[in-house]
């Protein structure tokens, strides 16, 4: 019988390439999906046909025990959250329930429909992936960053995941469970949401190539990240879910690339300067702000066998490519509804 897995955030960039990653595995693979008529999950349909659904919300308690009673989940990977850091200064309390609160309700699903309890801690079938993030180093104490450096987060979206990995350590040691966090640099695609540095960039350089745009309006160009490809880290979260034993597991290329070697990169490769179009908007600095992270992935490496296939160069040029097609797409489509008068 084939495995299923129930993955929340499935809307989202690496819920969407964790889904063809499955399917391609032979997966049963079902996405809990919040809210009425969700225009993303119709989005993720089209792109694959063979997907199961089920109605859920991290804010809310029996929903996730229902889809979890519902799918009888092999794997549940929890990638769903509120992932825009600045997001989480304008509306502190929510993203603290969804990305923090919201690992508990899912472990807690898990633990009711598998009849664990305090005394009875002989673990679940149902193995867990928490999405647990690098903001958690926030301001780092060493360089790179392993599984034993200290957190100190900078955001509340830091503190919520802090959280949310330490709640799913203490499940696996209360309660026996399979129940793992991958603490994951920063990863792009092209299906990366537009608000990030990297898309916003790669999409306003497709913009200025094709004629529509002048300048790009950026916050710090000197923050630092460890940038790879999100289909890349996927692989990561489902070898996690595959060991003899539940470990967490840094996950990141180890190599280092500031804002503006970002734009540099990008604009490059559409024979551009990034020093004619781009400008610093102070508004779009941060309160506190993670200066730089890299990533020692040494362990995800000796014991999963994983490492990245995408360098940063050829990620940024892949995302550039994908918005110069679809910033033409999106402008026909304009121009053609325009010429019926719509
Ligand atoms: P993303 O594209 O922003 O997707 C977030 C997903 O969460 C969407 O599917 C969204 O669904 C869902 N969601 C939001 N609020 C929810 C709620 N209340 N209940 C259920 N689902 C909800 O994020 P991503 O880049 O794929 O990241 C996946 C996970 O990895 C996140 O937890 C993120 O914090 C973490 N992470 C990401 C990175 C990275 O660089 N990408 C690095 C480290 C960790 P809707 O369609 O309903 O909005
Ligand atoms: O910012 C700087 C900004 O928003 C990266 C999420 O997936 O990765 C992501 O969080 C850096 C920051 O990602 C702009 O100040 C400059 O230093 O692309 P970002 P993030 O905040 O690192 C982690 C690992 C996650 O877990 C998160 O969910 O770029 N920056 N100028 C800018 N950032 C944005 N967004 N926009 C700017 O104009």
């Amino acid at each position: 019988m084939s495995k299923r897995a129930l993955i929340t955030g499935i809307t989202g960039q690496d819920g969407s390439y964790l889904a063809e990653l499955l399917l391609s595995q032979g997966y049963q693979v079902w996405g809990l999906v919040r809210g009425q008529a969700n225009p993303r999950r119709s989005r993720i349909s089209r792109l694959m046909s063979d997907l199961y659904f089920v109605d859920g919300d991290l804010m809310d308690q029996g929903s996730l025990v229902a889809a979890v009673d519902r799918v009888q989940p092999d794997e549940v990977y929890n990638l769903g959250a509120i992932s825009f850091v600045p997001m989480s200064w304008q509306q502190p309390e929510l993203v603290t329930e969804v990305n923090g609160m919201g690992v508990l309700r899912v472990l807690e699903a898990i633990r009711i429909v598998s009849g664990l309890n305090g005394s009875r801690n002989g673990g679940s079938q149902i193995r867990f992936y928490q999405a647990s993030s690098s903001e958690m180093f926030g301001m780092v104490t060493e360089s790179p960053q392993c599984e034993k450096t200290i957190f100190h987060p900078r955001s509340p979206y830091g503190v919520a995941k802090a959280y949310g990995h330490f709640i799913t350590r203490n499940y696996r040691e209360s309660f026996g469970m399979y129940a793992v966090s991958g603490i994951l640099f920063n990863h792009e695609s092209p299906r990366r949401g537009a608000e990030f540095v990297t898309r916003k960039i790669s999409r306003a350089v497709a913009n200025i190539k094709l004629g529509y745009q002048d300048k790009l309006a950026l916050g710090n160009l000197d923050a630092v990240r460890d940038w790879g490809f999100a289909g890349d880290y996927v692989r990561a979260m489902h070898l996690m879910l595959q060991q003899d034993g539940p470990t967490d597991y840094v996950v990141g290329t180890g190599r280092m690339n500031s804002v503006r070697d970002a734009a540099r990169i990008a604009f490059e490769h559409v024979d551009l300067d990034w020093r004619d179009h781009v400008v610093v908007d102070p508004d779009l600095v941060r309160p506190a702000e993670v200066e730089t992270l890299c990533a020692d992935a040494r362990r995800a490496e000796a014991e999963l066998g994983w490492t990245p296939t995408v360098d940063f160069a050829g990620l940024m040029r892949m995302m550039v490519d994908a918005d110069i097609r679809q910033v033409s797409r999106e402008r026909e489509y304009e121009d053609l509804q325009v010429a019926v008068g719509w």
